[in-house]
């Protein structure tokens, strides 16, 4: 039985003569030719740089998929498209070419409630230095990030996240209507 993927798409730099909007409308090319059956995208948003003036600003998107690979696979391909993209891994944080995170599988929770709730209470400093070794699930991010949320609300409004226990819509109702109003669609 195939499941619902939810995967967020982010670019903030140029490869040749594309920009950032280019770039995640050719990877949600990609992502739906490499997992099968894309469901539905979201619109394609511009964003301001988290953190703030860290760069410049982001496209950013969110796709739904239904497929058959396990999670750990689609990590895989994921980090395969990314490599097509020309991403260095050099500054965590840093400027990207594409950087393609995997937010749900369904209501799977992995590897298990402690860690990913450890994940999703790291205080900010923290963040900033550590990444996980291994796959994180649902992203201990999402709650945190309009970026993420508002094209998430577009493709899976009433998804609703295993351990916090709200939707979509809930979570978005929880962030500053400042960082809402700072996603706009992108020209
Ligand atoms: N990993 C574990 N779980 C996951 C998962 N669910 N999805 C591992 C993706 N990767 C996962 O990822 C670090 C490690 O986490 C990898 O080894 C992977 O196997 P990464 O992609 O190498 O590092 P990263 O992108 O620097 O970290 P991360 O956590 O993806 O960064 P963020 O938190 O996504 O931040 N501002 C705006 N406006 N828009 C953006 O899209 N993006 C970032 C990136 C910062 N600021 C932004 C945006
Ligand atoms: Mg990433």
């Amino acid at each position: 039985m195939s499941q619902n993927v939810l995967i967020a798409l982010g670019s903030n730099a140029t490869l040749f003569d594309r920009n950032p909007k280019e770039i995640i409308q050719s990877a949600i090319g990609q992502l739906s030719e490499r997992l099968e059956k894309l469901c539905e995208s979201s619109i394609i948003y511009r964003t301001p740089c988290f953190p703030v003036g860290a760069g410049p600003d982001y496209a950013n998107a969110v796709i739904r998929v239904a497929t058959d690979h396990s999670p750990e696979e689609i990590l895989l391909i994921l980090h395969e498209i990314e490599a097509d993209f020309g991403r260095v891994r050099d500054v965590r944080w840093g400027m990207r070419t594409l950087d393609l995170d995997l937010i749900a599988v369904g209501d799977r929770v992995l590897p298990d409630g402690e860690v990913v709730q450890a994940w999703i209470d790291l205080p900010l400093a923290d963040q900033m230095r550590e990444a996980p070794d291994r796959l994180v699930l649902p992203h201990p991010r999402l709650q945190d990030r309009a970026f993420v949320l508002v094209p998430m609300a577009d493709v899976a409004p009433d998804w609703v996240h295993p351990l916090l226990n709200r939707s979509v819509r809930e979570m978005l109702g929880q962030l500053p209507g400042s960082d809402i109003d700072a996603v706009i669609p992108y020209e």
